[in-house]
């Protein structure tokens, strides 16, 4: 197949708010500097079915979604150097080319290289590589992985250890990696600090398994649905507040403030709730306390607050993929996996095959679920 294009089965969202359909699509073979997956397992993300709902302002149709997934590499166009057939790999949304500014800088995971034909669905040559039913489908987040075949940039791919079983290595293409590299490399908790995380999906979960790993102090873990109180337990948070069951005159700042003799060192929103947010940054210690964004809101949702929370010390920050450079470090969460220092296969709570996706959406919705991971 080497040099041809490949015709298998993909999840193609044709417009915004329908569900997924399941068509026979072409692969194009990889150009230049592209390498085309055999995609084997995929998670799916609530960024998923943020964009397929059409709030997303970078959202466009038809496309074919995904970006949470783990497979081998097919073939390899020219040029490419850091993967090779065989190679078990990560599909990564956010790239590292390691030549960009960006990637130069030592201050930021986000790479410059291939962003802007990313947010347009489309490879970096300004083309696609998929087609159905005599049209063009749009690429999603450089990745794509709800497709059997998918064709990703190079700087887009990390090979892994291939002994990690894939169905819980595509987690690390996303949701856990986003959530334990919040805590650990973008607000680097330290011993004893207290932190809050709002929102105990898959996302807020990884956040606390990475504050239990930096020997967090109070780890509070606020959700709205009760059902995420014994999950944020089992993966060591030490208190878990449902802010609907506060009394009347008590909100949910007034609540982390008294339960941390003054707010907390560290607050994450893994929500995507613009109200959610200014909580958090609220309920962080006057003087330094520090309120990561991970959360993704809708086009026209802003944030604010009193000028006065930032006067007074509190910072504002926000984290994309963790902050983890894909290349240079997911091999290394990888063995973490596989040495038993980090859990994912605890997070896979529903599976699916490819041709009953859309119950991975329904799934979601249905308030039991932290990760649904689709067999393709
Ligand atoms: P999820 O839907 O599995 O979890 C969200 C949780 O938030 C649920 O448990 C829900 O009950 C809770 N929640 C909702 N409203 C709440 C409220 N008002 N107060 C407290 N809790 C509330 O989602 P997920 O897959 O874990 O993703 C979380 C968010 O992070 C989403 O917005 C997603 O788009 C975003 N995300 C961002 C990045 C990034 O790199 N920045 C990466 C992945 C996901
Ligand atoms: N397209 C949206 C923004 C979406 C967004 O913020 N995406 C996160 C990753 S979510 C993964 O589940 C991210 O990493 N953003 C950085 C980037 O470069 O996209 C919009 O609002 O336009
Ligand atoms: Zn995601």
């Amino acid at each position: 197949t080497v040099g041809k294009s490949i015709f298998c089965k993909a999840a193609v969202a044709w417009e915004a708010g329908k569900e997924l359909s399941i068509e026979e699509v072409e692969v194009l073979p990889p150009r230049a500097h592209e390498v085309r997956i055999k995609i084997h397992y995929t998670g799916v993300c609530h960024t998923d079915a943020y964009t397929l709902s059409g709030v997303d302002p970078e959202g466009a149709f038809p496309v074919i979604l995904g970006h949470e997934g783990a497979g081998i590499i097919e073939s390899v166009g020219e040029g490419v150097t850091n993967v090779k057939p065989g190679d078990h790999v990560i599909a990564l949304y956010t790239a590292e080319c390691r030549k960009c500014k960006f990637c130069k800088s030592g201050k930021t995971n986000l790479c410059g290289s291939v962003r802007a034909t990313q947010g347009l669905g489309l490879m970096p040559d300004g083309t696609s590589r998929f087609r159905c039913k005599g049209k063009e489908l749009l690429h999603f987040m450089g990745c794509s992985t709800f497709s059997q075949y998918t064709v990703v940039a190079d700087v887009s791919v990390v090979a892994v250890n291939p002994t990690a079983g894939m169905d819980k290595t595509c987690l690390l293409g996303c949701g856990f990696t986003t959530g334990y590299g919040a805590a650990t490399i973008t607000a680097k908790v330290e011993a004893g600090d207290n932190v809050a995380i709002f929102g105990a999906g898959c996302v807020g979960l990884s956040v606390v398994q990475g504050a239990v790993t930096n020997k967090a102090g109070k780890i509070i873990v606020v959700d709205i649905n009760n059902k995420k109180k014994d999950w944020a337990f089992k993966f060591g948070a030490t208190d878990f507040v449902n802010p609907l069951e506060l009394p009347k005159d008590v909100t949910i700042v007034d609540k982390l403030i008294e339960m941390t003799d003054g707010g907390c060192d560290y607050t994450f929103d893994c929500t995507g709730n613009v109200k959610v947010m200014r909580n958090a940054l609220e309920a962080c210690h006057k003087g330094w306390g520090t309120s990561i964004v991970i959360g993704v809101a809708a086009a026209g949702e802003e944030i604010s607050t009193r000028p006065f929370q930032l006067v007074t010390g509190r910072n504002w920050r926000g984290s994309a993929f963790g902050g983890f450079k894909g290349r240079t470090q997911l091999p290394g969460l990888v063995e973490d996996y596989i040495s038993g220092k980090i859990q994912i296969e605890d997070m896979i709570t529903h599976r699916h095959q490819l041709d009953q996706i859309n119950d991975a959406f329904h799934d979601m919705h249905g308030g039991d679920c932290i990760r649904a991971v689709v067999d393709m």
